[in-house]
């Protein structure tokens, strides 16, 4: 029997799970995948320069509120999951799954170090017969530019002995329907070896795996998902504008075109656009197509729009209170919730950080309540304490702003005692009349 090539190597230790899995980031996207991999089988390392991190999930503890933590404490007592800070633990690894953040860096140009720190600690350590695999959102270019290189030292032949590919995170965090195994999976190789042994491993974890030739063309899929996103999310948030200039209620409008069955998807106007993917993931293609002289007009127009919208909500706030005859300041504002989502516990580029510093620059007393944030630091330093929604804390505000729509919010407890809500999120609309005044987007 001729020795096996190295594909065919991998692709049997893939096949018996025998094959160790490495994921470099336990953040949101590498520890769910990390025990998706650990529950097929295969003995999972992971990888995280943060030991408290490691130190959670080899004591069975999740961080992750999509991943619970009796799952982790399940496979890490099997074996089947483990963490470390030590990158040369790679070296036993014959996958690498490398899952780390892709922020935005000043002047809203991408930040590409951290794929580039986790590419260069995993290099030493990559040896023949081992794939490869970025998940980060990048823009288009990023695996062929940024890791082939850094991948094919140590004399490794690509699509022989070392295997590379690209397969975008589709993790909506908080979703009860949708999670790693039952969301289809793009996935794509820089050679035709390289796609199918990205195939073999991705189908052992998810259910649909998603062929696509290059991956640029997988990481151009991810952002065109996110995009789509962050250009309706503004048009939505521009028609908001409009229709109250026209004195038109614009979730009524919403809500009516939803009713077509076909050719339209609803979106909502929102206080701005929140989360570490869709304001951030489109800015990644700007940057690229300016570096060749061009320009993305929906992407930057759409920044624009949805940039502007704290500042907007702060005018609205100024204008209720205005038909009252009080100034904003020395006024109370309370803001019921501050993550940049309903029900996750998460404040990046949350737009409740530029509404709350903005109130307080104008001297109004602001406090807030949110169940999944106790402690918050603005922009300027400043740092804030979550306060209990109690009916003394509504009356005692001048204004209520619903910033976040968390499912544990009682609205008509809100309407009950507040004198004035604004809502950005169309939630008081539930509430039955009640002494209080709401305005809304
Ligand atoms: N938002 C609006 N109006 C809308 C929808 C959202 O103002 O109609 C705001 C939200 O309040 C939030 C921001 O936009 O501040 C982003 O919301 P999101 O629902 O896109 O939530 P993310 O960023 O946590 O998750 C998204 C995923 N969401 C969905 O598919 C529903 C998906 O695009 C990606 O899997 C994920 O980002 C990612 O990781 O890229």
């Amino acid at each position: 029997m001729p020795d096996m090539t190295a594909k065919e190597s991998l692709l049997a230790r893939i096949s018996e799970r025998s094959a160790r899995v490495g994921v470099v980031g336990l953040g949101y996207t590498g520890l769910p995948l990390a025990v998706e991999y650990a529950r097929a089988g295969f003995r999972t390392t992971g990888v995280d320069l943060d030991s408290d991190r490691c130190a959670e999930v080899n004591a069975g503890h999740s961080y992750i509120a999509d991943v619970p933590s009796e799952d982790v404490a399940a496979l890490a007592e099997q074996g089947l999951l483990s963490a470390t800070t030590d990158y040369a633990t790679m070296a036993e690894m014959d996958v690498a799954v490398i899952c780390v953040p892709t922020p935005l860096g000043k002047g809203k140009d991408p930040d590409i170090s951290y794929i580039v720190s986790a590419t260069e600690g995993l290099s030493p350590h990559i040896h023949d017969g081992m794939l490869v695999v970025l998940e980060s959102t990048t823009y288009p270019g990023t695996t062929e530019e940024i890791l082939l290189p850094r991948v094919l030292r140590n004399g490794c032949i690509l699509g022989e002995t070392i295997f590379l590919g690209y397969s975008p995170e589709r993790v909506d965090p908080g979703n009860p329907t949708y999670g790693t195994r039952n969301t289809p999976k793009v996935v794509a190789g820089m050679t035709p070896s390289c796609l199918e042994v990205m195939q073999a491993l991705y189908s052992t974890v998810v259910d649909t795996v998603v062929p696509v030739s290059t991956p640029a063309t997988a990481e151009m899929t991810k952002i065109l998902e996110n995009t789509f996103r962050a250009v309706n999310i503004g048009l939505a948030n521009e028609f908001a504008m409009i229709c109250e200039r026209l004195g038109i209620d614009v979730w009524e409008v919403v809500g009516a075109a939803k009713t077509k069955p076909f050719g339209f998807m609803p979106f909502y106007p929102g206080p701005g656009l929140g989360g570490h993917c869709i304001p951030i993931d489109p800015l990644y293609l700007t940057w690229k197509m300016r570096s060749l002289g061009q320009q993305t007009r929906f992407i930057e127009l759409a920044d624009t729009v949805n940039s502007s919208m704290p500042m907007h909500v702060v005018t609205r706030i100024a204008d209720a209170l205005n038909d009252e005859e009080k100034p904003i300041r020395g006024r109370r504002i309370l803001v019921l919730g501050v993550a940049y989502k309903g029900d996750v516990a998460d404040l990046r580029e949350s737009p409740a950080l530029e509404i709350i510093e903005a109130l307080m620059k104008r001297g109004a007393l602001v406090a807030y309540s949110d169940p999944f944030i106790a402690h918050l630091r603005l922009p300027d330093g400043e740092t804030l304490s979550a306060v209990e929604l109690t009916a003394p804390v509504l009356e005692w505000a001048d204004c209520v702003l619903v910033h976040t729509a968390h499912s544990a919010f009682d609205w008509q407890f809100v309407a009950d005692h507040a004198r004035l809500v604004f809502d950005t999120r169309n939630v008081m609309a539930t509430t039955t009349p009640t002494a209080c005044r709401i305005a809304r987007l």
